[in-house]
């Protein structure tokens, strides 16, 4: 009631209402934003206990699961200092420096952000990655860094898992004091898949900052230098983070005839270097760049820059450990695994058996392996939770060197294909991405130009055209709308530009434009806006809200419909929201700090004439019934 309201308003909360705080908010006479908090959850394990989770496509009844086992660490000690400290004794330029000055190889740990990103749909939730962060900060200081946001997971969180992606940035922050945290940052397309105003590109970049955020892992879909340069000024104008700027790398650097050749790559480090990078990242998302290619690469690049050089790859070959390991003696400073059990096929090659082999080796890495296995043995438990996600891929596969598909890409291609009813034609979908790249004159394939190649591979394979077809037919064809717009520009431009003839049939007599999208683009009025954004849902939305509304504005508007009925289900354990209670079942949920409640499913009822279901729960051991509509 009331009195709830007045505690739980943030201003009071903090401390700092005043004597007229009553007088000045009307809004806690009338407040939904703290409803019952208990009682909404019960309305979302109701809803879920009817219907399912939308989410959710298979459900195995069967499916058993393991508690995961937390390894133990030192709760009341203090955290062993890590990189965080040297970036904020010293600033960005002393921890390049302490970069270069590291005979080890550096480690950047991806397990929360491209592992599952690539294993499984992006689907890990915050609270599972909690359970762990503060003792994987405690037990392994050493490690370079933890990439856990940005990519895919800032849409995913809120589409699909109903959380606040701030929030979860915030808590890993406050879980993770001691070491850097990284994000991906699709510059000019933020996080999302397409260009957005600058002026909104840079305040997503000082507000990550603000939040916890220490590297920013910049690239541009068709690397394009321009198209990044925003971003790295604001990093390293706006914020005391690192810019991390990104080569996407492609194809196959030793074939002769590739416009991917050493050149490029050593042309565009300079400029990334020029343009004000703290390191240099190559971004190999397909995991096509191959052991002696690598060799040639690195070498190529430290002779070329000064800037640290960090690797990331996707193991979708199975290779990619021997890749590291030349590009280790190569000189390489820094490379991206995953834990053990959310490692290899289409995410990043293992970190605990990478480790292990490189003990006595000149670049030894110096981690407590038999301590990593007990985070692997944790993921291993909570990744059976998510396997409805699990992309079916059981082996590496030498494919990937013709199709050259993401590895954040390939776990969703599939179920892309399967809704069109392609699930048969997958094949078919793979070699179709591989004659688009062609088609489209050899381009960056990764998010948001990927994207474009999947929809015209599953838009050709669904309307059983071959290149031909397109070239001769194109005039009667509609083409995807994502398609029309990378031939406008509005991703950018590519090394050596589209197909002439090929743009003219998809631009149907338009033309394109040739400089930079979001020059094009009204900046937003943030005063303005946030105020009407206020008005549109409630006072209490603050500005992190107020970006996830401009990059995403439908999405969020659905998560805060979600939210407005059934609360925060970030709290409720991963097998309740996924698969909801069975008769019987009970969980334990925090639904706030040191505050939770005990919930337990009693039992469903037949639904009435209207369709209406009563599920009967027990609320710390109190009875609640709720009225929920049977969709079936
Ligand atoms: C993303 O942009 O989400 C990627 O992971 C690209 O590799
Ligand atoms: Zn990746």
């Amino acid at each position: 009631g009331f009195l709830e309201n007045v505690l739980r308003h943030p201003t009071f909360y903090k401390g700092e209402a005043t004597v007229k705080f009553i007088e000045s908010h009307p809004e806690l006479f009338s407040m939904p934003r703290y409803m019952n908090r208990a009682t909404r959850l019960l309305n979302y394990l109701g809803e879920v206990a009817v219907n399912g989770n939308p989410n959710v496509k298979k459900v195995d009844p069967s499916a058993k699961f393991r508690v995961p086992k937390v390894p133990e660490f030192d709760r009341l000690g203090d955290y062993p200092s890590g990189t965080k400290q040297i970036l904020e004794n010293g600033g960005p330029d002393a921890l390049v420096q302490w970069i270069k000055d590291q005979p080890q190889i550096l480690f950047t740990d991806t397990t929360l952000r491209d592992a599952h990103q690539s294993l499984l749909a992006t689907r890990m939730r915050t609270l599972d990655m909690l359970k762990v962060t503060e003792g994987f900060a405690k037990n392994h200081p050493n490690v370079f860094s933890m990439e856990m946001w940005g990519g895919a997971t800032f849409d995913v969180t809120m589409r699909f898992l109903n959380e606040n992606p701030w929030d979860r940035l915030k808590k890993i922050r406050e879980a993770v004091p001691n070491i850097l945290l990284q994000m991906l940052f699709r510059g000019s397309n933020g996080v999302g898949y397409k260009a957005y105003p600058d002026n909104l590109i840079e305040k997503v970049i000082e507000k990550s900052a603000e939040n916890g955020m220490d590297v920013f892992r910049i690239f541009d879909s068709l690397n394009w230098v321009e198209a990044m340069k925003v971003s790295i000024r604001t990093v390293r104008e706006k914020t005391n983070s690192l810019a991390e700027a990104c080569i996407c790398y492609t194809g196959h650097v030793l074939d002769k005839d590739t416009k991917y050749n050493l050149q490029y790559y050593v042309d565009m480090a300079k400029a990334l270097e020029d343009a004000g990078a703290h390191i240099l990242a190559i971004k190999d998302m397909a995991g096509l760049l191959k052991p002696d290619a690598a060799t040639e690469l690195i070498g190529a690049l430290k002779q070329t820059t000064d800037l640290p050089i960090h690797l990331h790859t996707h193991d979708t070959s199975s290779m990619q450990a021997t890749t590291y390991f030349k590009a280790i003696e190569a000189g390489v400073d820094i490379v991206d695994v995953a834990i053990a059990s959310m490692s290899g096929l289409t995410s990043q090659p293992n970190f605990n058996a990478l480790a292990a082999a490189l003990d006595g080796h000149v670049r030894d890495p110096k981690i407590d392996v038999a301590c990593l296995n007990k985070y692997s043995n944790y993921w291993e438990d909570v990744r059976e939770y998510y396997y409805p996600f699990e992309s079916g891929l059981k082996a590496g596969t030498a494919e990937v060197y013709d199709h050259e598909i993401p590895g954040g890409q390939y776990s969703n291609l599939r179920p892309q294909a399967a809704a069109l009813g392609l699930e048969d034609q997958f094949e078919e979908v793979k070699k179709n991405y591989a004659l688009v790249n062609h088609m489209f004159g050899d381009i960056v394939k990764v998010t948001p130009s990927s994207k474009v190649v999947g929809d015209m591979a599953i838009y050709m394979t669904s309307n059983g055209l071959t290149p031909e077809d397109v070239l001769e037919r194109g005039d009667t064809l509609s083409f995807p709308e994502s398609v029309k717009s990378l031939f406008k520009g509005e991703l950018g431009q590519a090394p050596g530009g589209f197909p002439q003839k090929l743009s003219e049939i998809i631009l149907k007599g338009e033309k394109p434009f040739t400089d930079r999208p979001n020059a094009h683009m009204e900046p937003v009025d943030f005063d303005k806006e946030f105020a009407a954004f206020q008005k549109e849902f409630d006072q209490y939305c603050d500005e992190l809200d107020f970006l996830s509304y401009k990059l995403y504005p439908k999405v969020f508007k659905d998560f805060y419909q979600h939210w407005q009925k059934y609360g925060e289900v970030l709290q409720l354990p991963t097998k309740a929201f996924f698969y909801a209670l069975k008769e019987d079942e009970e969980v334990f949920v925090e639904i706030g700090r040191g505050k939770h409640i005990i919930v337990k499913m009693v039992y469903i009822g037949e639904p009435d004439e209207e369709g209406l279901r009563k599920v009967h729960f027990a609320l710390n051991g109190q009875s609640r019934v709720i009225k929920v509509k049977d969709q079936a």
